[in-house]
């Protein structure tokens, strides 16, 4: 069994996402930047390096937020959230990033502009933006 850490990033009351180049079937969707947990390392760890490698950014990593979200028989997704400590995001692997408040939040969820499995945390992500 795997697990995708995702990253609640919070700075100045709003929330960072980052859109998806990759697989096809969420191409150009939102969702919060992350990625697998490596043998050996812990969910914050994981998170920490992956928002280095993708986004140039430093944070840390603080308490999980909602439920953790089956993706695959092998693989399932959590959320944790994090502060920014330094560093402007850069996406070197998605197509762009955006900071958005809980109104812009509930629109894109709306809209169906957020990865699947991400729009489960709809409700716990407004909640930490009001
Ligand atoms: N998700 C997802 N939501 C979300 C993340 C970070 C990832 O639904 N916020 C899914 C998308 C992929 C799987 O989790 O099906 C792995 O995420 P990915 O590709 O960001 O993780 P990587 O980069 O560690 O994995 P590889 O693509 O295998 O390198």
């Amino acid at each position: 069994m795997r697990e995708v850490v995702a990253g609640a990033v919070i700075s100045a009351g709003r929330l960072l996402l980052a859109r998806r180049t990759y697989p096809p079937e969420v191409a150009g969707l939102w969702e919060l930047p992350g990625g697998k947990v490596e043998p050996g390392e812990t969910r914050g760890g994981a998170l920490e390096r992956e928002l280095a490698e993708e986004l140039g950014i430093e944070v840390a990593a603080g308490e999980q937020i909602g439920v953790g979200v089956p993706l695959r028989e092998d693989l399932s997704l959590v959320a944790l959230a994090a502060t920014l400590v330094a560093g402007d995001p850069r996406p070197t692997e998605h197509s762009a990033v955006c900071w958005v408040d809980a109104d812009a939040l509930r629109q894109m969820a709306a809209a169906g502009e957020l990865v699947p499995a991400d729009a489960v945390w709809l409700d716990d992500l407004a909640g930490l933006l009001t």
